[in-house]
């Protein structure tokens, strides 16, 4: 199980730490990189190429501001790229998130809302547990506690307003 986490540059790491150590937290690889699309095309075009080979499974690819990131990324791989938009400019992530989600036909880019990595992470596992059980289990288990936590606060809210 091996994640690779893409970033246009460290300064959007804050907003992507919490979905790292949750993907971390059930074993799964991650390698993190900050691989700018326009300062380090280069390197990031030879990090993709090893993924093709060395059994990541999900791209996840961050940036913000014209983020075309994620968008080259999926142009180099055939790997399912997760797009996350960050907020960080002047116009609060629009700029980000219009330009991850509207990919032209062929290149597609699974985008989640403007500093939803958490979600990112979880599409990731989803996509990985087609292969493998115990992800599905621990998704699984993941799900029911939402569940509880959600039952637990609307007791609370009927006892107060009973
Ligand atoms: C994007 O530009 C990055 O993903 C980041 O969100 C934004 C600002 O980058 P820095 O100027 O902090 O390197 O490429």
């Amino acid at each position: 199980m091996r994640v690779a986490v893409v970033m246009g540059s460290t300064s959007d790491l804050v907003k992507l730490v919490d979905m790292i150590d949750f993907l971390k937290k059930y074993d799964i690889q991650v390698d993190v990189r900050a691989l700018s699309a326009h300062r380090a095309h280069d390197a990031l075009a030879s990090f993709i190429e090893d993924t093709k080979t060395n059994g990541t499974e999900v791209i996840i690819a961050a940036a913000g501001k014209a983020a075309h990131l994620p968008g080259v990324i999926a142009a180099m791989t055939t790997s399912p790229v997760i797009g996350v938009p960050i907020k960080g400019s002047a116009l609060d992530g629009m700029d980000a998130l219009l330009s991850i989600v509207q990919m032209p036909a062929g290149i597609p880019v699974a985008t989640v809302a403007i500093d939803g990595s958490m979600n990112a992470g979880i599409l990731a596992m989803q996509m990985m547990a087609i292969k493998h059980d115990n992800l599905k289990a621990a998704l699984i288990d993941y799900k029911t506690a939402m569940t509880n936590s959600c039952l637990a606060a609307n007791e609370k809210l009927m006892e107060e307003y009973k």
